[in-house]
């Protein structure tokens, strides 16, 4: 690293610092990035970080009931040996504590921590088209450059919380799980009131109604939920995932979603009826997000959505004892895995308890946040914590926030303003030698993460590595391809069911204002997979360099 003073007056007191390549994030992705870059190609890198501590998502997310919905034998790193065949998780599905220790455990063995500045926040970055240089800005005044920038900011990480009139007003507290206090929140004895119901709202409401005294669901949108069936991992599973990797790993490239199971081949409705059921039934059984792999089409075929969507409306009438909450908490306005299948354990049940209440905000609509709790158009709901689980500005929000200003003061909000448009989810152009991990146009959340985070990763090391080769310095995503690429992620998306969930963050659809554009890449890991690396083969194909 080379440390040369500033002459510029406002940064006058801080020293400027010079690196190959800045990452900013410290979550699954930045660590990786920076192994790979530091640890592989020898290059002068630097992890900036906003948080006290790494983790990203799993260093912010510490609401009650938090924990990973993708099962821990493969909700993690595949690219070392050493490091898989040395951990072993405790459960099914680990919870966040477990996940942050994880990733210590990763970089401390891989020495990753001198190079991650902690507590540091990227508040703009710019573009100079005369050094092809990156000049990234902290808020305490730091100015670093680098030829490289590389976002690793998860994709879920802006957190969206609604614009209630007379939140000001609130006595109690409120918190967002997505910045839960790291202290925990003792709910003893508290009326809590729970806005939304998506994955987060399911895993947080029985963990809230079991600490709290009382606890009120506030629900615009019905939801599907599949049982976790969440339980600790034996000795034996261990030792067979230990030894059974390298297929593990096979097996979750080669599918849609970067899960080591494959999807059936069979239509929903070539089997009989009695026969679906049993199909069905064995995977309610089983739990988990691998109900959906029940048959090929679910995701495809109305007809066939309709079938695992009855099953499950079933179940929510067999569990939830009242019919009229029921009838609620059952879904109508969009089909199964639409949206992002929740999973949960005990979501359903938690209903049947006596200190649970359930609003249908579709019926009575929040007016305002009083002093005292909050009031739908029906009544005032007394409460003394009220928990915003109401997610993210999903895919672009924590990029947009970065101001990053591209070749010619060019800014990513305007770039994006009608959504985003980038090529392959990795560059947008006019935003040289600047990468996004997992950014919008790539299979990211429709996908097992960290194998997401690895192929990303993986090919960003090696574009940098050919270019630094060959001696290029400046590498940029062509506007033609760009559009094209925006078309096939338009078409991949159409080929699916999953647009017609008008109230999907895959649509940006719970951020008010957010352009309505389908973002992640739906049309399977593996074969967005074979597009990169065909591009990469075709001397980078779709991207001008320099
Ligand atoms: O966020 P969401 P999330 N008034 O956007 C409601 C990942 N994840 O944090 O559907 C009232 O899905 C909103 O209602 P509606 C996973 O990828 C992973 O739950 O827009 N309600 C919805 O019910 C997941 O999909 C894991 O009508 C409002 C809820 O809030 C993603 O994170 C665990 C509202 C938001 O649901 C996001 O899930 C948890 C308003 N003004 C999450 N605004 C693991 O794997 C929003 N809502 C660990």
């Amino acid at each position: 690293m080379v440390t040369i003073s500033s002459t510029a007056s406002a940064v006058s007191e801080s020293p400027r610092q010079v690196y190959d390549a800045i990452i900013i994030g410290a979550g699954f992705s930045g660590l990786y990035q920076l192994h790979k870059l530091r640890d592989e190609l020898g290059l002068d890198v630097v992890v900036l970080e906003k948080g006290d501590g790494i983790g990203g998502t799993w260093y912010w997310n510490r609401y009650p009931g938090a924990r990973c919905d993708s099962e821990s034998y493969y909700y993690c790193y595949s690219f070392n040996k050493e490091i898989e065949q040395a951990w072993s998780w405790s459960e099914r599905y680990p919870e966040h504590p477990e996940i942050r220790k994880y990733l210590n455990f990763v970089a401390d063995r891989l020495e990753l921590k001198r190079d991650i500045r902690l507590g540091t926040e990227v508040v703009s970055a710019s573009f100079d088209d005369t050094t092809n240089m990156w000049s990234v800005n902290t808020a305490s005044g730091q100015v670093l450059s680098a030829s490289f920038l590389i976002t690793a900011v998860g994709c879920l990480s802006s957190t969206n919380v609604p614009k209630l009139p007379g939140l000001e007003n609130f006595k109690g507290q409120w918190y967002h799980t997505g910045l839960w206090p790291h202290q925990g929140v003792d709910l003893g004895g508290k009326r809590v009131g729970q806005i939304g119901t998506g994955s987060t709202g399911i895993q947080a409401a029985p963990a809230l109604a079991q600490q709290a005294k009382h606890l009120t669901v506030f629900q615009r949108t019905a939801n599907y939920s599949i049982p976790a069936r969440n339980g600790p991992v034996s000795a034996d599973d261990i030792k067979h995932t230990r030894e059974t990797y390298d297929d593990i790993w096979r097996q979750a490239r080669a599918g849609t979603n970067g899960h080591p199971f494959s999807m059936s081949t069979r239509s929903a409705l070539s089997v009989p009826d009695e026969e679906r059921d049993e199909i069905y039934e064995k995977a309610w059984e089983r739990g988990g997000l691998r109900f959906r792999a029940s048959f090929s089409d679910i995701l495809q075929d109305v007809k066939a959505n309709d079938t695992a969507s009855d099953f499950i409306r079933q179940k929510i009438k067999e569990v939830v004892e009242n019919p009229a909450i029921a009838d609620m908490l059952t879904p109508h306005d969009h089909g199964f895995a639409t949206k992002r299948p929740p999973i949960d354990t005990g979501y359903f049940e938690t209903f049947n308890r006596e200190n649970v209440q359930l609003v249908d905000l579709k019926a009575e609509p929040i007016v305002e946040v009083t002093a005292n709790g909050i009031r739908t158009t029906q009544q005032e709901y007394e409460l003394d914590i009220i928990v915003f689980a109401t997610g993210f500005d999903a895919l672009t929000g924590a990029l947009v926030n970065l101001n990053i200003a591209g070749s010619g003061g060019h800014k990513l909000k305007d770039a994006w303003s009608a959504g985003p448009r980038t090529y392959l989810g990795l560059q947008t152009p006019r935003f040289p030698n600047l990468f996004t991990i997992t950014g919008p146009g790539s299979p990211s959340v429709l996908c097992n993460m960290p194998i997401a985070i690895e192929q990303h990763v993986d090919w960003i090391t090696n574009c940098i590595r050919e270019m630094r080769a060959k001696g290029l310095k400046r590498i940029e995503a062509q506007s033609e391809s760009t559009d094209k690429w925006v078309d096939e992620v338009n078409e991949a998306a159409d080929a699916t069911l999953l647009p017609m969930a008008s109230s999907s963050w895959y649509l940006g659809a719970n951020v008010p204002g957010k352009p309505r554009v389908f973002m992640p890449y739906a049309g399977g890991f593996a074969r967005y997979t074979s597009i990169c690396d065909d591009v990469a083969q075709d001397d980078y194909r779709g991207f001008s360099r320099s």
